[in-house]
């Protein structure tokens, strides 16, 4: 098979545009991704596309020139708007996603709610560029949090393409995400792909629950259904370009520049920090630590220097510009209390430096220290042990960065925790020769094992199986096409004598939280009155709901109502409620209690009383609560279906224990008893219960399934909404071959 067309897509194109002194051009950005992603983008006739950088200063005769540059570096931009810019980007990307998935809800700007319009506004531009793109058979490959709705956006345009998602930063746990007023909307939208990827298991864990309890969708086996289609979920953590490092470190000048750095330090060992000026570095609270060894070991006083190198970043937002201050006042401090006349303690540099002084700068340390609040992954700590051929120097890491699911040789830290922190950094310090190579060695091979190359290989790989295996096995299609429909319909308007047999519940109207909050709208009753004024045309109302229920809701209209799954009938206009059988189930009491104590001990659950039976209600538990719950329950009940006459259901959301043979195509065989075999039938339902009646139906008739959940009957409309549309439209056809309207007889009373 030729290998596909890759379409890569990022906030940032791998290159970014740059105008000085009057003169346009396309430099290299910065950041792992580009290395990263640089194999599939040289592969075949692969693009990127995405956000070239503040364009607006480039001159109209320009334009052309930097265009084609682009095209040949098989870029494709996206431009924004300072103003899509600064809302998008800086206020809702990094305003409000960024630090709510680092878990610093305090730094979540207030104001950047308002720039959810311009999120999605920008998402729907990316997704524009990359339908303009798109040839079949391509593989489109999204990443990261600025463009969360992406995938979903394109899933609708093109129902047929391969999409996968990255997410480079943690997904939260699920009480943290739910916080955001767009939970929804994120979530959804990154079930538009077909394989979404994250760095570790507790990044995809975490994002499971938020499906269960923001969306209730399970997952199993690291899968998601949507109906006929499935999304997989999966863990790929990134790694960096190993044999590139290895090389710079090889080179003379590289070396020569580490012994100069080393030579600068003196006698004292170089603790080395390397970090985008960013809150979630946890940049403060490792000041605070070298200040507390400071002042809790003497012994290590003019005995190290640490030097951190700041990158300055989104200096737009206001909470880096706070940061940088707080980080210069305490580097201020702990200089002004532990400097000598020779030495300073820290030494901040806030600037970035060539990649080449960066690896002699790793070269030259003895102690690393990458201590995140949060990150994602943290390419900086595989930098560090890929550069260090001499086996030399100690990596602290952080419990909380990515990296520390794979570097498990490092000397984990607890950021928060000052006092240990501190006490790992003068480990790191006096780390015995032996030791430290055994460690380093082992995380060299961990980060030359999995480089980035294999990353992107390996995510495409997955990618590629994903987009074969996207449609559930079997599943019915989510809807019948309109030809179909239109066949049926003409083969109902043919029927001489219609019983238009409905379910409630998930067919006429969607599910509500409670069953009492489920109420009729005006529409619906407006719907079914006309529909027993159509000729020779009787309406059957058939829900799993009591006789007072029904009544109290359809009693005013000239339809038959079946209640509690046709064990109670009554025939339109009579207010005489039939049995199907004689007297409550001997069992029912037994059962009624045990429910009541499940309930008392089950939070949000509630019990539903049926003269012939009990439901067991869990819609508002939370949600893997609920489920737990249930299958306990239906446990204990497993033994009482030893009962001759006792019979569990399994509902949406709920258990149901009824009288056995008390079941929806009960009704169907009586009324076609009852109309001497002369009755054909039009069904809808939605749920198991509703099967009953489709298999008594038989060749007497249509049944249609509403929803996406699975049915016997091939015919399916996507919800309640497309189920009272198809009515209408059976309203609107007119009957054939039938009668003018006569007077309604009660047929099933003896
Ligand atoms: C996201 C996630 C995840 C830094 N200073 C200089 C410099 N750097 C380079 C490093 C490294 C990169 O920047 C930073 O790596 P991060 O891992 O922090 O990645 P980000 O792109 O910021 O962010 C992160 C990553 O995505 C990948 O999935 O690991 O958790 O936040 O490559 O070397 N490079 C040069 N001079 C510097 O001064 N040349």
């Amino acid at each position: 098979m030729p290998e596909p067309r890759i379409l890569l897509v990022s906030n940032r194109l791998p290159v970014t545009v740059k105008t000085e002194h009057g003169k346009t051009k396309a430099v290299p950005s910065p950041g792992g991704l580009a290395t990263a992603l640089r194999g599939p983008h040289e592969q075949a006739d692969s693009l990127w596309i995405g956000w070239p950088g503040d364009t607006s200063r480039v001159e109209p005769a320009d334009r052309p020139g930097l265009e084609r540059q682009l095209a040949s570096l098989r870029c494709h931009p996206v431009p924004l708007s300072p103003t899509e810019v600064a809302h998008f980007y800086d206020g809702f990307s990094n305003g409000v996603l960024w630090p709510l998935y680092h878990y610093l809800t305090d730094k979540v700007e207030r104001e950047a709610w308002s720039n959810w319009r311009a999120y999605v506004e920008v998402n729907q531009k990316f997704a524009e560029a990359i339908q303009s793109r798109y040839r079949p058979g391509d593989m489109i490959w999204i990443h990261d949090y600025q463009l969360s709705l992406v995938p979903a956006i394109l899933r609708n345009r093109l129902p047929e393409a391969t999409i996968g998602f990255f997410l480079h930063i943690p997904f939260p746990s699920s009480e943290v995400f739910r916080i955001l007023p767009w939970r929804t909307e994120i979530l959804q939208g990154m079930l538009g792909a077909d394989l979404i990827g994250f760095h570790t298991y507790s990044y995809l864990h975490h994002f499971s629950r938020a499906l269960l309890h923001v969306l209730d969708l399970p997952v199993a086996d690291g899968m998601v259904r949507l109906g006929h289609r499935q999304a997989l979920l999966g863990v790929f953590p990134i790694g960096i370009d190993a044999p590139e490092f290895e090389a710079l470190a090889a080179e003379p000048a590289v070396q020569e520049d580490a012994r100069q750095i080393r030579a600068g330090n003196g006698p004292r060992q170089m603790i080395l920090g390397v970090d985008r000026l960013d809150y979630t570095k946890g940049l403060t609270r490792r000041l605070m630590s070298i200040e507390r060894l400071l002042e809790r070991e003497p012994a290590w006083r003019d005995r190290f220097r640490y030097v951190q190198l700041i990158v300055p970043s989104r200096e737009k937002v206001d909470a880096y510009a706070a940061l940088r201050r707080e980080l210069d006042e305490l580097a201020g401090r702990i200089n002004a209390t532990w400097g000598t006349i020779s030495s300073l303690p820290v030494h901040s540099l806030y600037r970035g430096v060539s990649r080449e002084r960066l690896v002699a700068l790793y070269q030259a340390a003895d102690v690393m220290l990458v201590t995140p609040l949060r990150d994602g992954m943290n390419l900086v700590a595989k930098e560090f042990a890929a550069c260090r051929h001499d086996e030399g120097g100690v990596l602290v890491l952080s419990e909380f960065a990515g990296a520390a699911a794979e570097l498990v040789e490092a000397l984990t830290v607890n950021p928060y925790d000052l006092d240990r922190m501190a006490l790992q950094i003068k480990r790191a310090l006096q780390m015995p020769d032996a030791e430290r190579q055994s460690r380093m060695r082992s995380l060299r091979a961990r980060v030359r094992g999995f480089d980035a190359h294999l990353w992107a290989a390996t995510f495409l790989e997955a990618l590629r199986a994903a987009g074969g295996q996207r449609l559930v096995p079997g599943a019915a299609p989510q809807v019948s096409d309109e030809a179909e429909l239109e066949k049926i319909l003409e083969r109902i308007l043919g029927f001489a004598h219609l019983h238009v047999v409905l379910d409630y519940d998930g067919t006429l109207v969607p599910f509500a939280d409670t069953p009492d909050l489920a109420i009729p709208d005006p529409d619906l009753f407006s719907l079914l009155q006309e529909l027993a004024a159509r000729p020779q045309t009787q309406i059957h109302l058939l829900s799993g709901r009591t006789r007072a229920g029904l009544e109290r809701w359809f009693g005013h209209l000239p339809i038959f109502l079946h209640a509690e799954h046709g064990f109670w009938s009554r025939a339109a206009g009579s207010r005489d409620w039939r049995p199907l059988m004689a007297g409550p189930p001997a069992w029912l009491p037994r059962i009624r209690s045990l429910l009541e104590k499940v309930t008392r001990e089950t939070p949000g659950s509630m019990i539903e009383e049926k003269s012939n039976g009990v439901v067991w209600h869990y819609r508002l538990v939370e949600p893997d609560f609920g489920h737990l719950r249930a299958a306990a329950l239906l446990q204990t009940l497993r033994k009482e279906t030893a009962q001759p006459d006792l019979e569990v259901l399994e509902g949406e959301k709920a258990i149901e224990i009824r009288r056995k043979g008390a079941h929806k195509g009960m009704v169907i065989q009586r009324l076609f008893e009852e109309s001497a075999g002369a009755a054909q039938f039009l069904a809808l339902g939605d749920d198991r219960t509703d099967e009953d009646m489709f298999q008594a139906i038989g060749a007497h008739g249509v049944a249609l399934h509403v929803g996406p959940g699975p049915s016997m009957t091939p015919y399916r409309l996507e919800n309640p909404p497309a189920a009272r549309a198809f009515l209408r439209r059976l309203l609107a056809g007119g009957p054939r071959n039938v009668h003018p309207k006569q007077e309604v007889s009660p047929t099933h009373e003896r």
